[in-house]
């Protein structure tokens, strides 16, 4: 099953997408995300230039392969740009293997271990009153796992903080937006909020709340303390990861579970908070740690630690990582809960999909592959727009985390 055409479709349809379309001498199509939030040009030259040369006449089945050669061949190893590049093309591959086959990609990921995907939405509000109507709406919709993002009274721009009912898209496009973050008023301010939110939804709605890598290892050990009572599901990227003495702290002062690893693009970034027991959940994703060949063995490293998959799978993935965050989320043994923020109409309009959402859960369906495609001829009227996620400083200007 030799591939004979691999090209890049960058397209913009409510938010910025860099996908790859590998196609095969018996005319079948596989698809790949790449898309890196914020610097997508960047992976898609990666492909383009250096990559996709490189697969003409390769046999798609060698899947595991392909993924050595493009790792080990490239010498300078890892990071994010490089290790998308490889996702995409890892999981255009899988797609290519499943369509082959005439089966979902799960079957070839060893089967189903679960009937659905459990998901969990994004409340946002700019005000606590609004951010209570935000969960409320999705527990209307019947999601039973809420992440919850309220504005600092005093402050603005918050991280995860939609304005207006626009959901939440934090790359804009223009200017690249200064924000002012300011850590004490939002630990002061974090403990109360969900006093309200548990008081307003009681004990059983799992709440998830993502600290964006804002806060010092003590400081967020405070926070994760304070927090105890309210019984998270999960306080996220609390501080900065390089640092993984910094989840040690943590660890030791708090028993709210951590979640971390959305940014991270190898098993060499998850390896020793996992076998430290740093961390309750790892977030690495099929688009940005390697595709999903390599976030199978992050996972069966987690597995061996108790340590639970919690995917990333915010807008900027698009519908093809989400499909492929599906397939994964359906097989691995040790699965936690998956992220679901809704694409807007238009970006499901380019990229059509099986996968469906019902009562809280997700499943990616049983086309066969991945289940989704994409429709180019659309997707040229998208045409790509620069556009950056914010910068984040304190209120003298030193620059910080975002
Ligand atoms: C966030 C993301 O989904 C999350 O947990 O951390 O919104 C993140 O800020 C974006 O994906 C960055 O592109
Ligand atoms: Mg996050």
């Amino acid at each position: 099953m030799k591939i004979t055409d691999a090209k890049i479709i960058v397209c913009s349809p409510g938010r910025n997408f860099v996908t790859l379309k590998l196609t095969t001498e018996d005319g079948l199509v596989g698809w790949g995300d790449a898309t890196l939030n914020g610097r997508e040009l960047a992976v898609a030259s990666y492909l383009s230039d250096h990559v996709l040369p490189l697969l003409a006449g390769r046999d798609a089945r060698r899947i595991e392969d392909t993924w050595q050669f493009l790792y080990k061949g490239a010498y300078w190893r890892r990071g994010p740009v490089t290790m998308a590049a490889i996702a995409a093309v890892d999981v255009a591959l899988w797609d290519l293997l499943g369509k082959s086959l005439n089966v979902p990609v799960y079957h070839l990921l060893g089967g189903a271990c679960r009937d659905r995907v459990r998901v969990y939405a994004h409340a946002t509000g700019e005000n606590v009153e609004a951010a209570l109507a935000s969960v409320a709406a999705l527990r209307a919709r019947g999601y039973n796992a809420i992440r919850v993002q309220c504005q600092t009274p005093g402050g603005k721009d918050a991280y995860g903080v939609s304005h207006g009912n626009q959901p939440y898209e934090p790359a804009r496009a223009g200017a690249l937006q200064e924000t002012v973050w300011e850590t004490e008023p939002y630990l002061r301010f974090a403990p109360q909020f969900f006093a309200r939110v548990r008081q307003e939804f009681g004990p059983e709605l799992a709440l998830l709340h993502d600290a964006h890598h804002r806060l010092r290892p003590v400081e967020a050990a405070r926070l994760g303390h304070a927090l105890e009572p309210f019984d998270l599901f999960w306080l996220e990227d609390p501080t900065p990861a390089e640092l993984p003495d910094g989840y040690r702290l943590i660890r030791r002062h708090t028993t709210t579970p951590l979640a971390v690893g959305e940014v991270f693009n190898s098993i060499h970034d998850c390896r020793e908070l996992i076998v430290q027991g740093s961390i309750d959940y790892i977030r690495a994703s099929a688009v940005h740690a390697g595709g999903l060949s390599h976030l199978r063995k992050i996972a069966q490293l987690a597995e061996l630690y108790g340590v639970r998959t919690g995917c990333h799978g915010a807008t900027d993935l698009s519908p093809v990582a989400m499909a492929a965050a599906l397939h994964f989320g359906l097989s691995v043994p040790n699965f936690g809960i998956q992220e679901h923020m809704p694409h807007t109409a238009e970006t499901d309009q380019v990229f059509p999909h099986a996968y469906r959402y019902q009562d809280g859960a997700m499943h990616p369906g049983e086309a066969p592959g991945l289940g989704v495609d994409c429709n180019e001829v659309l997707a040229a009227q998208f045409p790509y727009r620069p556009a950056y996620l914010p910068v984040a400083r304190l209120a003298d200007g030193t620059m910080h985390d975002w």
